[in-house]
């Protein structure tokens, strides 16, 4: 807690650091912004592919739609990441460019991720315009468009690391993470069939399994391991903080499942489908914990259907049952946490590492 405080207080009395800071994370994401672009010219090159200029435009209009149009923090956090772990070191342009290679792997990822999940889920908007499938001239080509872009992440990791003694373990590491993602995906969606046939089944310790899997791997731990591999360590002995990476990102899926219902679809850029969708989330196992007998009846009756009166009621339980206190209740208190658990860490910079990662997502609107 000391560290924290120390750093906010001297940011106040030092504003020109506050400003220095700033403009640094701004060349950071305009530099990070700038490789897009290489790795985009990369791809449309690729020897191993003869590309017609249907194709090239094709690959390069889904590209700019699907992969670069988010908050980019996972993305981000490898440079900061690998920053952090090298305090006090130089690091070159060289490293720079790496970080943010591996970074756009994740937001690749991440791209591949959304627009399968997006036709899986029924939605209808992703970042503050229409889901990729969602384009008439698109349909289904969406599902071999998220296969394509899965493919060029092992193309550019090729590319960039081919020579890296850390190779294999980055590889390793995508392979794994994916694995991770893809059965949390499916535990989400054969627990939603199961939950449509009795609600009951929806309690804490099935949800987050599911959100540990579907979200807490590639969103929170793949960032910050492959930092560590670029720093030559070796994954195996950093277990903690894995454990308390998945923790924040458990954290973080509570946040998306609130937003979803409570966040303003402008700033989250999406409209939420989760009621409509009988889905898992953090606010109905809450609801369900505490609702009383005609409540229950009511949640019953209305969760998981499109008619937009069902999904009314199922929110106007949610409020009378008080669950945007329970949230912000269940923020605070996780936020202690995750704050002690970082600060029992003995190694400095992977404190440093886990607090700018908590910090940046801390009370988010988005
Ligand atoms: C997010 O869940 C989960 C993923 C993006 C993982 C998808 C994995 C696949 C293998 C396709 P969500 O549906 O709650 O996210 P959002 O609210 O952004 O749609
Ligand atoms: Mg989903
Ligand atoms: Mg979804
Ligand atoms: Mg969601």
């Amino acid at each position: 807690s000391g560290r924290e405080s120390t750093s906010k207080e001297f940011r106040s009395l030092h504003p020109g650091f506050a400003a220095m800071e700033s403009n640094c994370n701004a060349n950071t994401r305009s530099k990070f912004l700038e490789v897009y672009n290489v790795l985009k010219s990369q791809i449309l090159n690729d020897s191993a592919f003869q590309c017609t200029d249907d194709a090239r435009q094709w690959i390069e209009k889904m590209l700019d739609y699907t992969v670069p149009g988010g908050k980019l923090n996972r993305g981000l956090s490898v440079i900061d990441s690998y920053r952090l772990l090298k305090t006090g070191k130089e690091i070159t342009e060289d490293e720079v460019f790496l970080g943010c290679v591996l970074g756009w792997c994740i937001e690749w990822l991440q791209a591949y991720f959304l627009v399968l999940d997006d036709i899986m889920d029924g939605s209808h908007t992703r970042r503050g315009q229409p889901c990729w499938f969602r384009l008439p001239q698109v349909g289904l080509i969406a599902a071999n468009d998220g296969i394509l872009l899965r493919t060029h992440i092992s193309r550019i990791l090729k590319l960039h690391f081919q020579t890296k003694p850390y190779y294999v373990d980055l590889c390793d590491l995508f392979n794994e993470v994916e694995f991770q993602t893809a059965s949390g995906q499916m535990l989400d969606l054969i627990t939603t069939h199961e939950g449509a046939i009795d609600l009951a089944k929806y309690k804490m310790p099935t949800y987050l399994r599911i959100v540990q899997y579907k979200t807490a791997y590639y969103s929170f731990y793949l960032p910050v391991a492959c930092a560590l591999l670029m720093a030559g360590e070796n994954l195996d002995n950093f277990v903690a903080v894995k454990n308390i990476l998945v923790q924040m990102g458990t954290y973080f899926q509570v946040q998306d499942d609130y937003l979803d219902c409570f966040g303003d679809p402008e700033v989250i850029g999406k409209i939420g489908t989760d009621i409509e969708d009988f889905k898992c989330s953090w606010l109905i196992v809450q609801a369900l914990e505490r609702a009383n007998e005609s409540q229950r009846k009511q949640l019953y009756d209305n969760y998981g259907k499109a008619d937009p009166s069902c999904v009314a009621a199922v929110k106007a339980i949610y409020r009378d049952l008080g669950i945007q206190d329970i949230f912000l209740e269940y923020e605070r208190s996780s936020h202690k946490e995750l704050i002690s658990s970082i600060e029992a860490q003995e190694n400095e910079s992977v404190q440093l590492v886990l607090k700018s990662f908590l910090g940046k997502i801390y009370k988010r609107q988005k």
